[in-house]
């Protein structure tokens, strides 16, 4: 007994030391595995995905050597470390992000698993990294063996020859009989417009009005999902609700013409893998059954879903369900030439509200407010009599009476309307709408309801939230809030201008350079990548580009200004992701346009179309919608050919990374004409500045390189000069000048300005917005007072760059250009007004960013993160290196911090991965 406790002793003694042995072993590993940008994909059509992965590190200043990437069919062959697919091998290379496979062909539809290992510069071995999976999607369009199959018509009360056109949903079931063990299950469904699925009773996924739009006479996306826990030796039961979505066009003319690319209908594959190894593969084909009699009796994404849940037909997606009633399905026309796999995460609800208010504004009206202008849906709770009507409408603001403001979402009926089966508590939620709304009106309620009759339901792609921002400033806080609840509610598979009227669009000129703002807050790199691809499928054989993509309104105007979104979010996805291939995949696209708007608008070296001038300036009076004021507008020809002239500088770029020299000179002397014809035909050499000098054209000017070196200062300071006198310290852009003005102002020392603008809380501001109840971002400045024929209060576009220079300026985190995908990162905060703290984090492509600075009337105190294999170069507010300290020592005397120089009053160091604490005195 007593030997026994003596050796259990010892064994404790020797683990305690084992453990702290290990303890001070430093710990490196890769982590947060990634196959295509996305975790544990399913369906890639990529035939060599990229692989990237974090570098977790217990020390500071951990780069990456060298990997080796194993590859296997099994979780347990890669346990085992035999890489039956691919072994990479220990390969020399610093990158860790879009490392793309390269073993054997990898074969349509099958489950691949992964994993990693790394050295370090300093010679360190990490252990492999946890496993990660993917399947690949349906590779050759010979490997879909299903059919088409819907209903090409109107049937029951169908309106579709109306223009708020009227389907209901169709549903459509199928039973199979699977005669074995199932090992895996395995589907791969598109439903156009929208699509639910059903297996054995159960709903499949978590997503909601999927699949992802796009350019149906191109193409459309499939979802695939697992379905090895539904799937079950027996009898199974298939069922599928069709929505229209944009498919079906909610409009046919008004307010503009909109393409009805169909009726609902689907494609449908399941593919069972027995325990025995053998597989059967299940199809949608004129052997399913289908109904448009069924409790959605009509859908339509801006008029509203109505539900009669009398209608309901308990059991109809499980087996043993008598179908005798509905018709044969029929084989239709294909929904789309080409199925890809859905490449970004699919909507989801990101979050549930409750309504801080109720109010019964006249006998039987309750108006409920959910505290926050949001883009979803309300979730109804109610008990009643079978066959009671409920009805929700939604809107933005109130009438001083109360009431719901609807004039602004024009045609849009935006109305839900529920009739009740009568059992017990009914919980209802729409699946083939939404809404952009702070208020809802409920009537028709059976009693009196209360704040837990409503929710609001918060729907958008399942974006990773990336950046947090906060100041010492309420107004900026307030502004940031605003615009990270546009942002969100603006995403729909693409980013939408807007998500409440009659209109919903993809409109290309609201998001060029505010996509970059975003790609802070949100990982937006695939929703962006994959909005490049819808654009490439709506340009025209001759080159135009649309001014909206998916081009469900066919606006292609010529006006370069919208477009030009398409290179410049390209570059954008290249300088904060690192992503190389949207430059590769849309270069020939690119180029076609740039020749097309040359050989049709290029006179004389000036570009000359333009359609909307810098949209949405503030205008002279609080009711217009446009100025009117000569002098407050921008020359048409400066915006397209200072865009012309910029587009052109991001091909020599593209040209470049592509190895294209030709193209490359090609560029550069079409441009080197353009520069001087522009400076001929718009500089005041007198006044230093550029056309009739509104903000605008010498911004755009200035940003795009048209400026001589000699004049940039004096053109930068008609900027502060306008900004400050004619408009009183106020913001004079509209969407174009707008996403220059912030960073402009900074960069030519005027952050007092930018602080200005940012902080006002009078006409024409963002703070005005908040002065003025908005929880989001409006279409117009004078938001709460013009035309409500154009006054959305949720676009994002007026944002501009000033997300981005919260994120660059004011935290200082910056991607060096030269070096993207925060490789190389910019650390140089702007000590801007009377901020006495900033406190940001980013996660980048390459792991966590941090910068918490504060500041006193004597001091500067920073503490930055920077992730495992970047580095970067630090910008002390300092006038000289004295006094600078790091973790309380003089900074720059260990290997943590170099100090480079000190230019134009800050002390520069250079970092490699860790925390730091600077200090330096002011
Ligand atoms: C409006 C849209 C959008 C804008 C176009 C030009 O209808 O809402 O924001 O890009 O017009």
């Amino acid at each position: 007994m007593r030997v026994r406790c003596v050796f259990f002793v010892a064994v404790l003694f020797l683990s305690f030391l084992y453990s702290c042995h290990k303890g001070l072993e430093f710990n490196l590993r890769p982590v947060e595995l990634k196959t295509e940008s996305a975790h544990e994909p399913l369906g890639i059509d990529n035939p060599n995905p990229r692989f990237s992965w974090l570098i977790e590190a217990s020390g500071p200043s951990t780069a990456q050597l060298a990997y080796r990437i194993m590859v296997a069919s099994t979780r347990q062959l890669l346990e085992d470390d035999m890489g039956d697919i691919w072994d990479s091998g220990m390969v020399q290379n610093p990158e860790n992000i879009f490392i793309p496979y390269n073993g054997i062909a990898l074969s349509s539809g099958s489950q691949y698993f992964w994993k990693v290992k790394i050295w370090d510069t300093k010679d360190r071995e990490s252990d492999w990294s946890q496993t990660a999976s993917w399947t690949m999607g349906l590779l050759n369009p010979s490997d879909w063996k299903a059919k088409w199959i819907g209903l090409d018509r109107a049937i029951g009360n169908d309106k579709p020859e109306i223009d708020k056109t009227r389907l209901s949903a169709r549903y459509l079931r199928k039973e199979i009989s699977v005669s074995k063990e199932v090992r895996k299950a395995t589907a791969s469904v598109c439903g156009l417009g929208l699509f639910e699925l059903y297996v054995n009773g159960a709903k499949i996924g978590d997503q909601v009005l999927a699949p992802a739009l796009s350019e149906y006479d191109k193409r459309a996306y499939y979802l695939t999902f697992d379905l090895t826990e539904h799937v079950i030796k027996g009898q199974n039961a298939l069922g599928v609700i069709l929505g229209n979505g944009r498919f079906f066009a909610p409009r046919k003319t008004t307010p503009m013409p909109m393409t009805t690319y169909s009726f609902p209908k689907l494609i449908f594959q399941l593919k069972v893998v027995y325990a025995d190894g053998t597989a059967e593969t299940f199809v949608s084909d004129e052997t399913w059954q289908l109904t448009a009699n069924g409790p959605v009796v009509a859908n339509n994404e801006y008029d509203g879903e109505e539900y009669d849940a009398t209608k309901e037909f308990p059991g109809w997606n499980a087996a043993g369900f008598d179908d005798s009633n509905w018709m044969p399905a029929e084989l239709v026309n294909l929904g789309a030439p080409k199925l890809n796999a859905q490449p970004l995460a699919p909507i989801v609800v990101k979050e549930t509200l409750k309504p801080i208010e109720v109010k019964e504004v006249s006998p039987g009206v309750y108006v409920y407010d959910m505290g926050q202008n949001l883009v979803g849906w309300a979730r109804l709770n109610v008990q009643g009599a079978r066959g009671t009507t409920v009805k929700m409408r939604f809107s933005e603001a109130l009438k001083p009476d109360g009431n719901l403001y609807l004039d602004n979402i024009r045609g849009a009926n935006v109305t839900d309307l529920y009739t009740l089966r009568g059992e017990g508590v009914e919980v209802y939620e729409p699946r083939f709408t939404y809404h952009g709304f702070r208020f809802v009106e409920l009537t028709g309620f059976p009693g009196k309801p209360d704040l837990s009759t409503l929710e609001g339901r918060v729907v958008y792609d399942d974006l990773e939230l990336t950046g947090s921002f906060e100041t010492s400033d309420s107004t900026i806080n307030a502004i940031y809030k605003n615009a990270y609840w546009g942002i969100r509610g603006n995403y729909r598979s693409i980013p939408t201008d807007c998500p409440q009227r009659d209109e919903r669009h993809g409109w290309l000129g609201d998001r060029a350079l505010g996509s970059k703002g975003e790609s802070f807050i949100f990982d937006v790199s695939r929703l962006y990548a994959k909005w490049m691809q819808d654009i490439e499928d709506a340009q025209r054989e001759d080159g135009c580009l649309p001014d909206v993509a998916p081009s469900y309104w066919k606006v292609y105007s010529d006006n370069i200004t919208w477009p030009a979104a398409y290179p410049i979010i390209t570059e954008m996805l290249y300088d904060q992701y690192g992503m190389m291939a949207p430059i590769k995949d849309h270069y020939d696209s690119f180029r076609k346009w740039v020749l097309y708007m040359k050989t049709n608008y290029l006179k004389e070296n000036i570009l000359v179309k333009d359609t909307y001038g810098d949209w949405c300036m503030p205008p002279e009076s609080q009711e217009l919608i446009h100025s009117q004021d000569p002098s407050r507008k921008t020359s048409g020809e400066v915006l397209s050919t200072t865009y012309y002239y910029h587009i052109l500088s991001m091909m020599q770029k593209f040209a470049g990374l592509l190895n294209k020299p030709d193209h490359g000179a090609e560029y550069k002397q079409l441009a080197d004409s353009i520069y001087k014809a522009y400076n001929d035909k718009f500089f005041n050499q007198e006044l230093k500045y550029y056309s009739n000098n509104t903000a605008t054209a010498n911004l755009l000017s200035l940003a795009y390189g048209l400026v001589p070196e000699v004049y940039k200062h004096a053109v930068s300071d008609n900027i502060a000069e306008k900004t400050m006198t004619d408009f009183n310290g106020h913001i004079s852009t509209g969407l174009v000048g707008a996403q220059w003005i912030m960073r402009t102002l900074t960069k030519f020392g005027r952050e007092d300005i930018a602080y200005r603008l940012v902080t006002n809380t009078d006409y024409p501001s963002w703070g005005y917005m908040v002065q003025n109840g908005a929880t989001t971002i409006w279409e117009l400045w004078n938001g709460n007072t013009a035309d409500p024929a154009m006054n959305s209060r949720n676009h994002v576009m007026l944002l501009g760059d000033l997300v981005i220079w919260f994120y660059e300026d004011l935290a200082g985190i910056k991607s060096d250009p030269e070096v993207p995908g925060f490789r190389h990162i910019i650390m140089k905060p702007t000590l801007a007004g009377d901020l006495n703290f900033v406190k940001a984090s980013f996660r980048s492509v390459r792991g966590m960013i941090r910068s918490e600075w504060t500041k006193d009337e004597t001091s500067f105190d920073w503490e930055i993160t920077i992730p495992s294999n970047t580095s970067a170069t630090v910008y002390l507010p300092a006038k000289s290196r004295s006094g600078i300290t790091e973790s309380g020592e003089r900074a720059g005397l260990n290997a943590g911090a170099k100090f480079l120089r000190v230019e134009e009053g800050r002390a520069l160091f250079e970092v490699n991965s860790g925390t730091y604490q600077f200090s330096c005195p002011l």
